[in-house]
């Protein structure tokens, strides 16, 4: 039989948010990857897709009102078109909520009982009494069991990092209304992963990839394993199989897509996915350094337990900052790959080759406009761009082409050194090694054509000066070869300057030693353009006022003169009716008695209360707001609100509608 394909998945990014620098860094090297075996003669599938289902994206498509599927469309789009611009070739990019998944889900889930990995038990789950449900996962903040930090329901996200099962989590709060939760039994079905040590140990021992993801697993292993919890109280997922009022835990759903997007991409080409999945499998996983856990424990387990193969290899990315601070959405830490840098200008191939050059794999990335300029310029436009420019510019200039012939020995062995050491380094997956050892390459051009000066040379010895550039042309040649994976666009149009009509990524990887034979006629152009400083600083400047604005919001406010507080004037009211705006999603459209007169007010609280629980309640209505259209409708005045669930002010004792605030 022959061996199997080998497939390679990058981990699914969720559909509530657009793209950034955290993602490129997985998915740029295994783009890389999969180019570069590829060329080595490997056959290699490469699948990846969003992931649709879990609280996360249930929670923005409230905030946003609309359904979570319409918001998993949008960001599935997004992130297709992100990746592409970036030159990140996937054969096939799904989506976990489309049909091959869901059917997946439940054949795994099906299997999985029958071989007796499932059960049902009651769990204490968090209930949040206003809202009349349970708190799944994000919908409920409350205190790490572990470590005792502020955390989330399903993850110790500030704190140990742990993984919380649902009951878990101490001092439940509902994160939609900031009610107090309860803890209600629910039954619920759990996955025997306790079962699967001896199964995982020797796995581990086996796995390819890199060191961080083996040696965390091994370490977690060594403590003892939690059954866990695979079903949520949820709508909007995978059901459970025979059971409406459950979803599977999105942790089962997603990884499963990995399967179900190979089918998929079998189904498009004519292929036999179980090649893939069933027999002595080839899958390599790259993902981020957070998520080794589901996927050097759950997932393997998952597999084992209903009957496929086991991953081969696990590539687990280090953490990015930016600007040596963590990298953070909300305090403005962030490079989103398209307002940020694709929408300047930017091309794709600067970043992948900062992404894959600046430290090796595992370790963290330290992202700044002023290195990123700095590794460009000095790397990549000097060194390289430089080299090649100048080789091809004599050579068309001088020769109009070059006579063929073999390299001189010393630069044939210096080009299999250095393919050789880029073949260890990717094999490693040590992708900042792979470019090191080109940009060495290119290094040792320049000095060679410095050191040899053809330009000095032709005006005696016209054929010296002849070996000398051909023996350039052939750097040049290896050079473009081997940079395909890391910057494929600057690659074919090199290329191209080399006389070639066909793709440059359609050549094995050995071709960089065969000789040349064609130098393109055409005058040749600088590769690649130097980052200006103006510029630079031009994109510092909007990271950094990005910052500020974020922390802005988080300060606090000057103080204010007593006369200043005299000009606000607020009176109790008293809601009379209230209705939703149609379409609005968040909007409640409320008329409130304050005293003697009927005010028409919008308030954007539509996610936190029925209109008819409003009626009849006391609030605190700011009076003298100047009036305003919202949504198309007159809104005179506003509601007092406090926190982010905007839990309503109300005078603690009877007071008549109209009465004065002081
Ligand atoms: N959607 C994103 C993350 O936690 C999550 C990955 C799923 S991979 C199967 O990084
Ligand atoms: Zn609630």
């Amino acid at each position: 039989m022959t061996p199997p394909p080998l497939l390679v998945t990058c981990g699914l990014p969720y559909t509530n948010g657009p793209c950034h620098l955290g993602h490129l860094r997985t998915y740029v090297p295994a783009d890389a990857y999969v180019r570069y075996m590829r060329r080595k003669g490997e056959e290699v599938v490469f699948v990846c897709g969003s992931d649709n289902h879990g609280t996360p994206i249930v929670v923005s498509a409230e905030d946003a009102g609309i359904s979570p599927r319409a918001l998993s469309e949008r960001f599935h789009k997004h992130f297709d078109e992100a990746f592409k611009r970036m030159d990140v070739q996937f054969d096939h990019f799904g989506m976990t909520d489309d049909p091959a998944n869901h059917h997946r889900t439940g054949s795994i889930i099906s299997a999985l009982i029958e071989n007796g990995y499932i059960y049902k038990q009651i769990v204490n789950q968090a209930y949040c009494t206003r809202c009349k449900r349970f708190l799944p996962d994000r919908y409920v903040e409350g205190i790490c069991p572990h470590c005792g930090t502020p955390a989330r329901g399903d993850e110790c996200d500030q704190g140990c990092g742990k993984h919380l099962e649902p009951g878990e989590i101490k001092e439940p709060v509902c994160k939609v209304c900031g009610t107090k939760a309860e803890f209600r039994n629910q039954e619920h079905y759990f996955f025997k992963l306790s079962e699967f040590k001896d199964f995982l140990l020797p796995f581990l021992d086996n796995l390819k990839g890199t060191s961080n993801a083996k040696n965390y697993a091994i370490g977690w292993i060594k403590d003892e394993l939690h059954d866990w919890c695979i079903t949520r109280t949820l709508e909007w997922g995978v059901k459970f199989p025979g059971r409406d009022d459950l979803v599977v835990y999105v942790w089962v759903d997603a990884p499963i897509g990995y399967i179900a997007f190979t089918e998929e991409w079998a189904k498009k080409s004519g292929k036999d996915w179980k090649r893939y999945w069933c027999d002595g499998t080839k899958v390599t996983h790259f993902i981020g350094g957070d998520i080794i856990y589901h996927h050097c424990i759950f997932w393997p387990a998952l597999l084992k337990g209903a009957g496929y193969g086991s991953p081969y290899a696990i590539v687990a990315s280090g953490m990015v900052k930016v600007d040596d601070h963590k990298f953070s959405k909300s305090r403005g830490y962030v490079v989103w790959t398209n307002d940020d840098y694709l929408d300047k200008g930017l091309p794709a191939d600067y970043l992948r080759y900062y992404l894959l050059s600046y430290t090796s794999h595992t370790k963290e990335l330290n992202f700044s406009w002023k290195v990123f300029g700095e590794r460009i310029n000095n790397e990549v436009v000097n060194i390289f761009g430089n080299f090649v420019y100048r080789t091809l510019y004599f050579a068309q200039k001088e020769f109009g082409g070059i006579p063929p012939g073999d390299p001189d020995p010393v630069i044939a062995t210096e080009i299999e050194k250095c393919l050789l050491s880029v073949d260890r380094f990717m094999q490693e997956y040590e992708f900042k090694g792979a470019v090191d050892a080109i940009m060495s390459l290119a290094a040792f051009g320049n000095s060679y054509i410095q050191t040899n000066a053809p330009w000095k040379l032709i005006k005696t010895d016209r054929a010296a000066a002849t070996n000398v550039i051909r023996n350039c042309i052939q750097i040049v040649k290896a050079l473009t070869q081997l940079i395909e994976p890391v910057m494929p666009d600057s690659a074919q149009r090199c290329w191209k300057m080399l006389g070639y009509c066909d793709e440059a990524k359609h050549h094995p990887i050995s071709d960089a030693t065969l000789p040349v034979h064609e130098v393109c006629t055409s005058a040749p152009v600088p590769l690649f353009v130097k980052m200006e400083d103006a510029q630079l600083a031009e994109l510092d400047a909007l990271l950094q006022k990005r910052v500020a604005e974020a922390n802005k919001k988080m300060e606090k406010r000057p103080t204010l003169s007593i006369d200043d507080f005299a000009k606000v004037e607020m009176k109790t009211g008293k809601v009379l009716a209230a209705e939703a705006i149609p379409k609005s999603g968040k909007l409640l459209k409320l008329q409130v008695d304050i005293g003697g007169e009927t005010r028409q007010i919008v308030s954007g609280i539509a996610q936190f209360y029925k209109p008819e629980e409003l009626v009849g309640k006391d609030v605190i209505v700011l009076t003298n707001l100047a009036p305003a259209k919202i949504f198309g409708v007159e809104s005179n005045g506003m509601i007092l609100a406090a926190g982010d669930a905007a839990s309503l002010l109300t005078p603690l004792r009877g007071v008549e509608p109209g009465t004065r605030i002081r």
